[in-house]
């Protein structure tokens, strides 16, 4: 049972991998079952080099944390098949992301995207096997009842969905070279980044059996630490370097997008992101000592160096 943050971050990180691993293995036959004659060795390969190239696991370890804060038992195999599938979804996101169409970026996770390492073409499916595969992976909860599976896929599929990241991915493409207010950069980053840490909480919670109170104070510490995420992200943009990030240092100044720090100034984003983490915090305390680890969490996020 792990007791500190570190461990507990440690812990949620080796879980994840290892499924994805696992399930990726079972997929990496260079051909298909049905036919020998049928090479699929490239598109295994992308999806391998994408997910398992590091990344910090934030929105699984979300999921781990939420369901923890319940204080219920969880069936552990079905918790690792969920922060299993976020990442999926959200590797999807990075890969569809780094695109020449959408942000055109040639280094993700300190190794060159998808689409420079294979070729376009791969990376797109890539990111799509990755979408399928995150449902795929939710299919796989036999512990939960079948209600909440089903609640926990809806909540994933609409959070992914023209409603939430990509209907904000579609906003930042469409305001990109445009002035935008605070109201609506936050509305955009909301569904963009925040929809998809938000329901890591909430099918966390939903796998921890949480009551309805216990799911509104998870959705609502959710809802703060995914927008202190963005703030986050775009200070570090301005204030980190290209090897800490593991990403193009600078990138959203490059492409003219509206930022917190572009918007507000450096020092008002540092402190929107300091009261959006009191914020999660007071959001928490309802969950008493439980809530031990969403707690750490957003400290994490606020604090966080890449
Ligand atoms: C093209 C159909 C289609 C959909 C595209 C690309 C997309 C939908 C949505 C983009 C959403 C996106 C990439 C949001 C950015 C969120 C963000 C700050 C990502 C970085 O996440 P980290 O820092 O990355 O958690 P690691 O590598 O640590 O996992």
């Amino acid at each position: 049972m792990p007791v500190t943050f570190t461990e507990f971050l440690l812990d949620c990180r080796r879980r994840t991998d290892h499924v994805l691993d696992t399930v990726l293995a079972q997929s990496d036959s260079p051909y298909t079952q049905q036919s020998s004659e049928l090479p699929l060795a490239g598109i295994h390969q992308a999806l391998r080099y994408s997910l398992l190239a590091g990344g910090k696991r934030v929105r699984p370890v979300m999921a781990y944390a939420a369901a923890s804060a319940t204080k219920n038992q969880t069936s552990a195999n079905d918790l690792d098949y969920i922060a299993a599938a976020v990442e999926c979804l959200h590797c999807y996101s990075l890969i569809h992301d780094d695109l020449p169409a959408m942000d055109d970026d040639d280094l993700r996770r300190g190794i060159p995207t998808c689409h420079i390492a294979f070729d376009e073409a791969t990376a797109i499916l890539a990111g799509d096997a990755l979408q399928s595969k995150a449902f795929e992976l939710l299919s796989k909860l036999n512990q939960t009842p079948a209600t909440t599976v089903v609640a926990i896929i809806e909540t994933l599929a609409t959070a992914s969905g023209s409603q939430g990241m990509v209907g904000g991915q579609y906003i930042d493409l469409k305001a990109t070279g445009q002035r935008i207010d605070l109201e609506q950069l936050t509305g955009m980053h909301n569904l963009k980044t925040g929809a998809l840490i938000r329901a890591a909480a909430r099918m966390g919670a939903l796998a921890g059996a949480a009551n309805p109170h216990q799911l509104q104070a998870i959705d609502s510490a959710a809802d703060a630490m995914g927008l202190a995420f963005q703030v986050v992200d775009d200070i570090l943009d301005i204030e980190s370097d290209t090897k800490t990030l593991g990403k193009k240092q600078g990138a959203d100044n490059k492409l003219n997008k509206s930022t917190f720090p572009a918007l507000l100034g450096m020092d008002a984003s540092k402190n929107l992101a300091k009261s959006l983490h009191e914020q999660a915090l007071a959001a928490l305390i309802p969950l008493g000592p439980p809530a031990e680890h969403m707690r750490n969490l957003a400290s994490y996020i606020i604090r966080r160096e890449y």
